[in-house]
């Protein structure tokens, strides 16, 4: 995407009254702004402004509310901070997605990947930058039985799919996202599997890969006990972790609701990798242990 330096963060700025983790917090176009304001501030090089919840159950939101509650705080945005950071619309409708674009935003997040047919073209015709992620089912029913031969193998295949289906659109490569959908028709094994074998994604998706990590179920399981997952309030130390695990495996960007962290994490992972030593013939103490020769 054009002007983000990746590794990059992208902050989370939620207007609905029931998203999962921050429902409810931003519905308000004022306080709305001002979170995106301090994502800003904090280091995201991406906020990401939705107006339909997509937690699991959820129902999907008339595009006119979707508009009512998110164009007003793009516009306000865009005017107040559009040179420090870009503006992401997290919809899947190409209606709201086309007045979203015209009020500031660059970026089109989609979580369907293009299931409405308008999409594709509107975001080439725009010039736009097009996030597209992996979901099985709609939020209403995708948690219900989510099932897979080869989750690894078959996001994998659909990230490629739908990358073609994006250049022939006309969407410049340089412009495209691929997201494997953490906690989109899921279960938690389905979630490590996919960020255990992230360079397996990131390969066949074939464009920078993000990542949405933040406060899902998933950490709230594989970071809890056996029988008491963490609740979502208990969830960002789990998602730092999670965020460091994907940036070290080759994702580009991080979709985050605290974006401080993840910031400070990219400036360590930077410096441990620009400490790492590239000497073909290294100090001794770099070399590993020489085998005991059997006698
Ligand atoms: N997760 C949510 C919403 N939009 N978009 C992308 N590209 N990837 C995600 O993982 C993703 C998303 C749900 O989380 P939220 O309700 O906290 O925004």
């Amino acid at each position: 995407m054009r002007g983000i330096e990746l590794p990059a963060v992208m902050g989370i700025v939620n207007v609905t009254p029931d998203s999962f983790s921050d429902g409810g917090r931003f519905l308000d176009a004022g306080r709305a702004v001002e979170h995106g304001l301090e994502l800003t501030a904090a280091g995201a090089a991406v906020l990401d402004v939705g107006g339909e919840s997509t937690r699991p159950g959820s129902q999907p939101v008339p595009a006119e509310e979707q508009r009512r509650r998110i164009v007003p705080v793009i516009r306000r945005l865009a005017a107040e901070a559009l040179e420090r950071v870009a503006i992401s619309v997290d919809t899947a409708d190409a209606s709201v997605a086309a007045e979203a674009l015209e009020a500031g935003a660059t970026v089109v997040n989609d979580i369907t990947a293009g299931r409405d047919p308008a999409m594709m073209p509107l975001v080439a015709e725009a010039g736009a930058g097009y996030v597209f992620m992996h979901m099985q089912g709609t939020p209403a029913t995708m948690q219900v039985d989510p099932r897979y031969d080869d989750v690894v193998a078959e996001v994998g295949a659909f990230l490629a799919e739908r990358r073609e289906a994006a250049l022939e659109a006309g969407i410049p490569a340089g412009e495209l996202m691929a997201d494997p959908g953490l906690g989109f028709g899921k279960t938690v094994a389905h979630n490590l599997t996919l960020l255990a074998r992230l360079g397996d994604i990131v390969a066949a998706a074939g464009v920078p890969v993000l990542v949405g990590p933040s406060r899902k179920g998933f950490i709230g399981v594989a970071g809890g006990t056996p029988g008491a997952p963490l609740p979502v309030d208990l969830r960002e130390d789990g998602t730092l972790a999670t965020v460091v695990w994907a940036l070290d495996h080759g994702a580009s960007m991080v979709r985050v609701h605290e974006v401080a962290p993840a910031v400070e994490a990219i400036r360590l992972l930077r410096a441990v990798a620009a400490a790492t030593p590239t000497d073909p013939d290294p100090p001794v103490s770099w070399r590993p242990p020489t085998p005991a020769v059997a006698s």
